[in-house]
């Protein structure tokens, strides 16, 4: 019988955690996964779903501190890493840029240094990010050069250079990047736009709340669905070599037209009226459901962020199967269903 695979996954409490987790235990994988104990997500996204929090075995640890991660790696032995842990969110970046960096730029650093001293043959998935391209011109794909306006992408992209790149030309080591652009889910952190609004317009539809606020409408992003994307990231490490790939639906659409899909998955139809600060999203009976509030905008922000996955179309055959309506009804449904049993 071949021996089953193991799996170190940091960041497990998260979006991608949740569902790279249930794909490899699907696919035979031992997975292990790193957990703050300070976790602001005590696994609560496995609940609904118990056989598959049973099937993972936590290891505390944190990537800010090295005596954890070498415990963690000691403890699971893996075969491959996929490090999705990280500062993820971009407006508080800017609020906490040193977090920010000890975690996405130094903890990438200790994570990589120590696996490889411990297993030189190890395979590192790396979670970077388009928001590494920052306001170059879409499409980006693997030859666009970066321009990150944010210290998230900052952090990201140095890692990306230091720790990926660097340590593969450098060491030999079997290590790559996901580009990911946006990828959301019923999952997806409360405080990224997408969620913000499936939760809102839900909440406006039950009576629960009155209006939404946003910041910059007019960015434009590629969303996909996480459940495909973590699929990329499997396929990147079963390449005979390793290389960092663009990973998007290819399609992209401003935060007005998110509002206006969900909206329309509830039945609501948005006018919008006005500009700028002022604009306000209004429905048929002239209610103003969304406004603008400047308290969301970022000092800088990347308008318009499109994906060209080519490249892993032809190396890894993948493509994804989700597309942008489905995604928005799904994420809509979702929030629907949780939040009427909550009424
Ligand atoms: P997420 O839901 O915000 O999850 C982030 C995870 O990182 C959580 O499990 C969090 O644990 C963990 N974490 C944060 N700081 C840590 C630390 N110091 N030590 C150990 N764990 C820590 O993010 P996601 O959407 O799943 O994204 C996964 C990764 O991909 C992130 O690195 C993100 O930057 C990157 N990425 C995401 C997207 C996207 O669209 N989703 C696109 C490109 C790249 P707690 O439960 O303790 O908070
Ligand atoms: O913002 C605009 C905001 O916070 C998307 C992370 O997973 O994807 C994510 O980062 C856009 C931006 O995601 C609000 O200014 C308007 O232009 O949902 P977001 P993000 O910043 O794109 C990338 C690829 C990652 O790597 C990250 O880890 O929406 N926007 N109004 C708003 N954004 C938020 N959060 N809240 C608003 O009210």
């Amino acid at each position: 019988m071949a021996k089953r695979r193991r799996v170190l996954i940091t960041g497990i409490t998260g979006q991608d955690g949740y569902y790279l987790a249930e794909f490899l235990i699907n696919k035979g994988y031992i997975v292990y996964g790193l957990v703050r104990r300070t976790s602001n997500n005590p696994l609560i996204k496995f609940e609904p779903n118990f056989s598959l929090r049973r099937e993972i075995k936590i290891i505390y640890g944190n990537l800010r501190d090295l005596n954890t991660i070498r415990n963690a790696l000691q403890e699971s032995r893996p075969d491959e890493i996929y490090n999705l842990a990280g500062q993820s969110d971009v407006g508080i970046s800017f609020l906490c840029p040193e977090e920010t960096m000890e975690v996405n730029y130094y903890g990438v650093g200790r994570l990589v240094n120590e696996a490889m001293r411990l297993n030189p043959k190890i395979r590192i998935y790396q979670a970077s990010t388009s928001e590494m391209f920052g306001q170059a011109k879409p499409r980006q794909n693997e030859t666009t050069p970066f321009n990150p306006v944010s210290p998230y992408a900052e952090a990201k992209l140095k890692a990306h250079e230091d720790f990926v790149v660097g340590y593969r030309e450098r060491h030999g080591l079997f290590i790559c990047s996901g580009i990911l652009f946006n990828h959301e889910s019923p999952k997806r952190g409360e405080h990224f736009v997408t969620r913000k609004i499936t939760i809102s317009l839900v909440k406006i539809k039950l009576g629960l709340q009155d209006c939404l606020e946003l910041g910059n409408l007019d960015a434009k992003r590629d969303w996909g669905f996480a459940g495909d994307y973590v699929k990329a990231m499997w396929l990147m490490l079963q390449q005979k070599k390793p290389e960092d790939l663009v990973i998007a639906t290819g399609e992209a659409h401003s935060v007005r037209e998110f509002v206006e899909a969900a909206a329309a998955v509830l039945g609501m139809r948005i006018r919008w009226r006005g500009k700028g600060t002022k604009e306000v999203g209004v429905d048929a009976r002239g209610r103003v459901l969304v406004r603008v509030n400047p308290k969301f905008y970022r000092p800088s922000d990347p308008y318009y962020l499109c994906g060209d996955a080519r490249r892993a179309r032809k190396l890894l055959g993948w493509q994804p199967k989700v597309g942008f309506k489905d995604l928005v009804k799904m994420m809509i449904e979702a929030d629907y269903t949780r939040l009427e049993k909550e009424k």
